[in-house]
């Protein structure tokens, strides 16, 4: 490979500017230029094309994972029927979310036939990022998903249930609870996509952190599904306030997850200085360097992450922050992947090396 780390970035489509082949990766990027369900300000569908363009500010290095974007970080091409479909599904549901606005509801007649257009057309994008992930499951990469809003992953979350029948958590890491049963009329809508997630019965815990923004159902329900644990932003800044540190309590979150996690990025879960442009932004929340130091505390633990999102990066034609804070994300969440399935090789060569020990000795410990 003629790439060169250490050169000036320079734009050629892909994120990062890698010139892997999809051969010579590991890992594959699904760009989902979606923004339908928002409610409050869309623009997320603009995010990949942004976090592309912004790539070509990156240094290759990273310090906490050097050596793994070698495996290879592949752009899949963006889906253009995607985008079209997203143009008029959105204007489906600005129609119903006016409506709403103006003191009607979403099951009023006149406007019956626009909700169940989004929610077609939700259906058919799951079904469509279903086929990609488990196209890209198969050839055994790993998939990292780019939003759009946070209704983009629910087709991925399914392929890894798929993949992964023995089940995984996730790590939820957002604003909200996202746990409604549907929002505005919208069954598969960015306030849902949790509780559409736990649907799928392979996902053995979802585990939230930085929430602060919910409604009393989301946390009624919150509480009575035993598969859900938060660790909600009021609740880590109290403790941080009374002498717990951030290790302890990244250690608390991590210790709550199963070998197997899948990590949902919600940028919004971000102090709203690192996303000022976000969809529905809540004062409060994560650091860059915490939720950093969250992953890299989930990535010593030897936790194996079998895919992820970003979402909810809203790109601004003002300032380019938004773009930028989402591409380091979107970096540090690739790396520490492939680290953390670097960690499930070395256990599984290590088993296999510890079994054949055992049955050199006539033993059958491991079997
Ligand atoms: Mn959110």
């Amino acid at each position: 490979m003629t790439f060169n780390a250490d050169s000036t970035g320079v734009y050629n489509g892909a994120y990062f500017g890698f010139e892997f082949t999809i051969e010579q990766s590991q890992l594959s990027l699904l760009s989902v230029e979606w923004d339908t369900t928002v409610s409050y300000r869309d623009g997320s569908s603009n995010a990949p094309q942004a976090i592309i363009e912004a790539s070509t500010q990156i240094e290759i290095l990273d310090t906490h994972y050097p050596n793994q974007w070698q495996k290879g970080i592949y752009t899949l091409p963006i889906d253009e029927e995607i985008s079209s479909q997203n143009q008029r599904a959105r204007l489906a549901a600005k129609t119903v979310i006016e409506h709403i606005e103006n003191g009607g509801d979403e099951t009023d007649s006149q406007i019956a036939k626009y909700v169940s257009e989004v929610n077609n057309a939700s259906i058919w994008l799951n079904d469509t990022i279903y086929s990609s992930a488990h196209k890209e499951l198969e050839a055994g990469r790993i998939v990292g998903l780019v939003g759009g809003d946070h209704s983009t992953p629910l087709g991925l979350i399914k392929a890894l249930a798929e993949h992964h029948s023995d089940g995984f958590g996730i790590l939820h890491i957002d604003a909200h609870m996202d746990l409604r049963d549907g929002y505005e009329g919208f069954h598969y809508s960015h306030a849902s996509i949790m509780r559409r997630a736990l649907d799928i019965k392979e996902v053995t815990q979802l585990i939230q952190v930085g929430v602060r923004d919910f409604s009393l159902g989301e946390l009624e329900f919150a509480t009575s599904e035993p598969r859900v644990t938060q660790f909600s932003d009021a609740a880590l800044m109290e403790s941080r306030f009374e002498g717990t540190n951030w290790l302890q309590q990244c250690e608390a979150i991590i210790s709550k997850l199963p070998q197997k996690v899948y990590i949902s990025f919600d940028i919004d879960g971000l102090d709203r200085s690192y996303c000022p442009s976000t969809g529905t932004p809540v004062p409060g929340g994560l650091s860059y360097n915490e939720a950093v130091y969250l992953i890299l505390t989930l990535t010593r633990s030897g936790r194996t992450i079998i895919g992820f999102d970003l979402n909810e990066v809203c790109p601004s034609q003002d300032d380019e922050w938004d773009a930028i804070v989402g591409m380091r994300m979107l970096y540090k969440l690739c790396n520490a992947t492939l680290s953390s399935n670097e960690n499930e090789k070395y256990t599984k060569r290590c088993l296999l090396r510890i079994r054949v020990i055992t049955q050199k000795k006539g033993g059958c410990l491991l079997n």
